[in-house]
């Protein structure tokens, strides 16, 4: 198995390039390493109160939780990283008006761990594949990540489409705490197995396409008393918005009106409607507006047509 190791990616648009040609790249030193540190401190103690997973895909030998915002509010700075935001949206938003979060999640891998199932995380929805990413996700080291110890393995080519796994060697995607690691939502991957004696952490920030059912029910980790201490855009990424048309409305409504307290009891819902159906609907009321009688109505119809028919008889 090869190994990719820490290496210097340095313009933005470099990182575009990598992530489109081989499905995944690193972002090197995107936040500084004493915030990890910080972060890895405040999540501690549910580390230690969670027990271990059930269940062969989310693997016995691991720990992992999510709603994170709520557990460590610093890792809202990873979640609006803005450079990992810019990939997010460079990659998805082709597909749709706004991303969302998909999860958020924090994950121990303990010694003896064996590999994960490998696996493509955009295959939980069953569309069409090979034209369009789902996801995008991003694996923030906690500690640093070595072949030995579990680091993230991705089948290279596999993205997209792409087959991969047809007995191609995976590479193992080492990297240090404060650094992004970044990849499709269509490439095959999954965590190495953990040869050491001491625990791998990381936490896993994913964005989909924002008319997607997320992985992680946002709406119910982050109720709307919880998401009203969260920044506009914070907020949005987790539900509070709606996507044109209409969709997550709250009473017709964006749901954002529940951020402020609690809503009258009745609304009016309006429109929120993507451009071009805008455009279609405009043409259709004009339409409609041409073949009205004229301003009066049908009442002003009935008295020209009595005055005519006066008029014939005297
Ligand atoms: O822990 C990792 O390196 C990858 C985890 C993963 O892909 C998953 O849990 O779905």
């Amino acid at each position: 198995m090869a190994t990719i190791a820490p290496r210097k990616t340095p313009a933005a648009t470099r990182s575009d390039e990598t992530l489109r040609r081989q499905g995944f790249c690193v972002l090197q030193d995107v936040v500084p390493g004493s915030r990890i540190e910080d972060i890895s401190r405040s999540l501690h103690p549910r580390f230690a109160a969670t027990p271990f997973c059930q269940g062969g895909f989310y693997g016995p030998r691991t720990k992992r939780f999510g709603g994170l915002l709520k557990r460590a509010p610093a890792v809202e700075s990873l979640v609006r990283n803005p450079a990992v935001m810019r990939l997010v949206r460079a990659f998805l938003e082709p597909w749709c008006e706004t991303v969302q979060l998909n999860l958020t999640q924090a994950l121990e891998l303990h010694p003896g761990a064996p590999a994960q199932f490998p696996h493509r995380d955009q295959d939980m929805w069953r569309g069409p594949t090979g034209e369009l990413e789902y996801l995008v996700n991003v694996m923030w080291p906690i500690t640093p990540f070595r072949a030995e110890n579990g680091a993230t393995l991705i089948w290279p080519g596999s993205h997209n489409g792409g087959q991969g796994d047809g007995g191609q060697e995976p590479v193992a995607i080492e990297a240090d705490p404060g650094s992004a690691i970044i990849f499709l939502g269509s490439i095959l991957h999954g965590a190495g197995p953990n040869h050491t004696d001491a625990v791998r952490r990381g936490i896993i920030v994913s964005y989909c396409l924002g008319w997607l059912k997320p992985y992680e029910n946002q709406w119910l980790t982050y109720p709307s008393d919880v998401a009203s201490a969260f920044d506009p855009e914070l907020a949005a990424l987790v539900g509070y918005q709606q996507h044109r048309p209409n969709l997550g409305n709250y009473d017709g409504q964006c749901p954002s009106i529940l951020l402020g307290g609690e809503p009258p009891d009745h609304l009016a819902a309006i429109d929120a409607l993507r451009p071009d159906q805008e455009g279609a609907l405009s043409e259709f009321l004009r339409q409609q507006t041409e073949q009205l009688p004229p301003v009066g109505g049908i009442a002003e119809i009935e008295r020209g047509r009595n005055k005519r028919e006066v008029k014939s008889n005297g």
